[in-house]
């Protein structure tokens, strides 16, 4: 009270909301524009944030969240690294009556009343544009067959369950479009060039097509293609997904040929939402963030404007 005096402050203001957050990792640029735009949302709004980086393992999530009740803070939000395993937790924050908002990634629980809203892209759809560009790009190519190889993200995480099904869903509609390999590079650069390298040595010159579920894998595989003496974006279309600037410089240089855009800047809409269901004010119970799709011909002028 005496330092709230000293401080000029009235003794009567509200205390800063405090807020857990557990993050996936630092897994990409995504990942690090995300957490860019969450601590720096705290920051502005005045809100006291405790950050916990998992390093994509859901073991250390449930500690942190555990962790957050044990402090009992106001709200706990966190980007769950896959969707499935949360009931038990989530219901020990209800038990302690500690609201939980979702931010990125989904869950798969029993009870949808475990969490209060979940704020983040729509992946079915991200992965549905990468497949229509692919469907409307295979309409001017005369090959018999159009092979693809297919970098999924992280196993049993929401964007590449999420990212898989939409995609082949659309891609279903011509024949002459098969996924020849698929298999996890764990949104990572490295761990998308070292499968890149795998599926090139078994399958060679048959690859026509890269799908990659981030950019940061498609940016490592590019390299594999490089070093395997063949011209990505060429001799190999390569589309991904999240529009970060090394997929926009990888599109300049001619090396990428679309990445569709997931947006990580959910700081803000996160320090709204966290406000509104501390204060019991009804909020939706998903809110979808607006995103488009970025062809390499559009990269040069859309550079400048790209904040991630
Ligand atoms: O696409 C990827 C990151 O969950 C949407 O996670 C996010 C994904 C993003 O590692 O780059």
């Amino acid at each position: 009270c005496l330092a709230a005096f000293a401080l000029n402050v009235p003794a009567f203001a509200a205390k800063p909301l405090v807020i857990g957050f557990s993050q996936v990792g630092a897994e990409s640029e995504w990942r690090t524009a995300n957490t860019v735009s969450i601590k720096e949302a705290a920051k502005k709004e005045g809100i006291t944030l405790k950050f916990a980086d998992a390093q994509q393992k859901q073991e250390n999530q449930v500690k942190a969240i555990r962790s957050f009740i044990a402090q009992r803070v106001d709200l706990i939000a966190f980007s769950p690294v896959v969707e499935s395993g949360w009931d038990t937790v989530l219901r020990e924050a209800k038990a302690a009556k500690i609201p939980v908002i979702l931010t990125d990634r989904a869950v798969n629980v029993s009870d949808p009343a475990l969490y209060a809203t979940f704020l983040g892209s729509d992946f079915v759809e991200e992965g549905r544009r990468a497949g229509r560009w692919l469907l409307e790009r295979a309409k001017k190519t005369p090959d018999a067959a159009i092979n693809i190889v297919e970098l999924q993200g992280t196993v049993g995480s929401a964007p590449a369950l999420d990212r898989k099904k939409g995609f082949d869903e659309v891609i279903a509609a011509n024949p002459k479009l098969k996924v020849i390999r698929s298999q996890t590079g764990d949104f990572t650069r490295a761990k998308g060039k070292e499968v890149m390298e795998a599926f090139l040595k078994a399958e060679g010159k048959k690859i026509n097509v890269l799908y990659a579920h981030n950019d940061d894998m498609a940016i490592g595989a590019i390299q594999a293609i490089e070093e395997a003496g063949m011209k990505p974006g060429k001799d190999i279309v390569v589309i991904s997904i999240d529009g970060v600037k090394g997929a926009f410089e990888a599109m300049i240089a001619g090396k990428l040929n679309v990445t569709v855009e997931c947006n990580p800047l959910l700081g803000p809409q996160l320090m709204q939402l966290a406000r509104d269901v501390v204060a019991n004010k009804p909020v939706p119970k998903r809110v979808v963030t607006q995103e488009s799709v970025f062809p390499a011909e559009v990269a040069a002028k859309e550079f400048p404007n790209r904040k991630y």
